[in-house]
């Protein structure tokens, strides 16, 4: 194994002369930037110093595992990737000086699946561009692409989700928005006979709002509650908050529901851990949600749960909630918003 230690003037000019010194089977070991020369600290020169090795005595089985690890992505200009070395794998998680700020992003457990990919790509567009301003567009580009969002399709939907996450708040910002934004006859269902004083509060937000609400005891009620409001745009149905860690609330849930015809959204609250939310998730595995809804937006500082779930579960977001005002503390945001946020987010 022979390592070498190249000082250059860019980043683009160290890779060129580790492709020269050591070929396209190179491996990067480490970035950073240096100062060179001067006199007494004064007019030092500020270099980009990067480690390099390669494996002398390459045996058949070992050549065949240094396939190339960075892929060209489609997008890139192909004039530009030109200059770059074909074969390079990345084995530090370091990131050149201009993209510390990811260093910190790329430890977010929401991203602990996706972080070998999203580095890769960072390091790879930064060797091809030697532009932050560049990877990061490349980095909300394939955060858009990965990120889906939704809208509702079936006259019921349903929301289900842990304890006080805000699932009866945002009924009411949903009932709110489709009958005075879209115009559309909402009605309201709940299942949620546990405490009085669920019923109550949704019943004070029916009135306010001005829509039908029905109370279902059981399935059968349930049932009956679904056909009365049959000639409603758009049913929302709120379900009691379960500690759903406990699988077997979701089973309870499945046989108290039937899913058949309606749109089912699991709300999480952004406060909680990513594991936790994670693990949630995965309870729902059998049920057929078709997205999230990610409620308590304002009380975190960082939003990369939302890009975790959606990804690791394939499913789209509805939307967020951003408060407690009914019924203004809603987002609906694009894929393109929701990228923006979750960077601008993690930058704070
Ligand atoms: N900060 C903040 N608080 C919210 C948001 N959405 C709801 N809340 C608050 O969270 C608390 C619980 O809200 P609920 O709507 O009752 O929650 P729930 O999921 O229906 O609760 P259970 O039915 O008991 O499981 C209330 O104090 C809400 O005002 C939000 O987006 N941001
Ligand atoms: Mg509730």
């Amino acid at each position: 194994m022979m390592v070498k230690k190249i000082i250059a003037n860019s980043v683009g000019e160290a890779m060129e002369l580790v492709k020269r010194d050591l070929g396209d089977e190179a491996i990067i070991l480490n970035t950073r930037h240096v100062k060179v020369g001067g006199w007494f600290g004064l007019f030092a020169q500020k270099k980009v110093e990067l480690v390099a090795s390669v494996d002398e005595n390459p045996s058949k089985e070992k050549k065949k595992e240094r396939r190339p690890v960075v892929e060209r992505p489609s997008r890139v200009n192909p004039e530009r990737t030109q200059a770059v070395p074909k074969v390079i794998s990345f084995s530090s998680r370091r990131l050149p000086e201009e993209l510390q700020a990811y260093e910190t992003i790329l430890e977010e457990p929401a991203l602990h699946n996706r972080a070998e990919q999203l580095h890769e790509l960072l390091l790879s567009t930064f060797y091809k561009t030697n532009d932050p301003t560049q990877v990061q567009t490349e980095f909300l580009t394939a955060m858009e692409q990965e990120i889906q969002v939704t809208s509702v399709t079936s006259r019921y939907v349903l929301l289900t989700g842990p304890t006080g996450v805000g699932k009866t708040t945002t009924i009411a910002k949903l009932a709110a928005y489709y009958r005075l934004t879209e115009g559309k006859t909402v009605g309201l269902i709940t299942t949620d006979t546990y405490r009085i004083s669920a019923i109550e509060q949704l019943r004070t937000y029916a009135e306010i709002i001005d829509v039908p609400l029905h109370i279902a005891y059981n399935l059968s009620e349930f049932e009956q509650a679904k056909q009365q409001l049959a000639d409603c745009d758009i049913v929302l149905i709120d379900t009691a908050g379960r500690n759903f860690l406990d699988e077997g609330y979701v089973t309870q849930l499945t046989a108290r529901h039937d899913f058949a015809d309606t749109d089912v959204f699991l709300v999480l609250s952004l406060t909680a851990k990513y594991r936790d939310l994670e693990q949630i998730r995965q309870r729902f595995t059998h049920v057929p949600l078709n997205g999230f809804i990610f409620t308590k937006a304002d009380e975190t500082t960082e939003l990369w749960s939302i890009y975790g779930l959606a990804v690791e579960a394939k499913l789209p977001v509805l939307c967020i909630t951003t408060g407690q005002e009914v019924p203004e503390d809603i987002l609906w945001p694009s894929k393109a918003d929701l990228s923006r946020m979750l960077m601008e987010r993690g930058e704070q």
